[in-house]
């Protein structure tokens, strides 16, 4: 499978095909009934748009606080297993013999964002993060590893698989905007977003 590449990330485009898709939602789903998605609050007491929860051994979470990553949901729960699809797609593309212990989900509703970032919160910048999205598409921008840099944009669809490796690892980037009804995955339409990382 060949990758497209925005400054340094590398995109595959139809990864998963739909069958692979529904069943990675299946997991999803489950996951989900395990560890409800939930709306994190930034350090400055903003909502964010996007809701989320976590799989693996560390969550990322996000409060009055700060953020960081936990061993558990804010409510109290042991986060669940990691999907077993979303691993063999770790494992097919990471190009590390690590297995990932996190794997954050976030759901976009036709409101939801996500602001230019950068995902430093992990403490070895030379595993990657792996990025599946399923459901609607959604306008993906990709910058340089200093904030205010040049960017480039791409749709993210239903089955794509994004990997920051190497020089784009600290990449700022973000989600302008998902396109609703682009997709029928969902049965109630959105987007659901894993990115999958090793955090220690
Ligand atoms: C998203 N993605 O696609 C947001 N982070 O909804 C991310 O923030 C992201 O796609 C790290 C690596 C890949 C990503
Ligand atoms: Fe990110």
């Amino acid at each position: 499978m060949t990758a497209i590449e925005v400054n340094g990330v590398q995109v595959y485009s139809g990864l998963l095909d739909l069958e692979a898709q529904r069943a990675l939602l299946d997991e999803v789903r489950a996951v989900v009934r395990a560890a409800p998605l939930f709306r994190p609050v930034t350090a400055r007491g903003k909502e964010m748009s996007v809701r989320m929860t976590s799989a693996g051994q560390r969550g990322w979470v996000s409060d009055r606080r700060g953020y960081r990553y936990e061993a558990r949901h804010p409510g109290g729960m042991d986060w669940p297993p990691i999907p077993s699809r979303a691993l063999d797609v770790w494992r097919g593309v990471s190009g590390v013999d690590r297995d990932p212990q996190c794997c954050l989900v976030n759901f976009y509703d036709e409101a939801a964002r996500m602001g230019l970032h950068q995902d430093r919160d992990e403490a070895d910048f030379a595993m990657p993060v792996v990025s599946i999205s399923l459901g609607d598409d959604a306008l993906f921008r990709v910058g340089g590893a200093e904030r205010g840099g040049p960017t480039k944009s791409v749709w993210l669809r239903s089955g794509d698989v994004a990997v920051l490796a190497g020089p784009a690892r600290l990449a700022y980037h973000g989600i302008d905007r998902v396109r609703p009804g682009s997709s029928a995955l969902l049965t109630k339409g959105g987007r659901i977003n894993l990115t999958l990382r090793v955090v220690d």
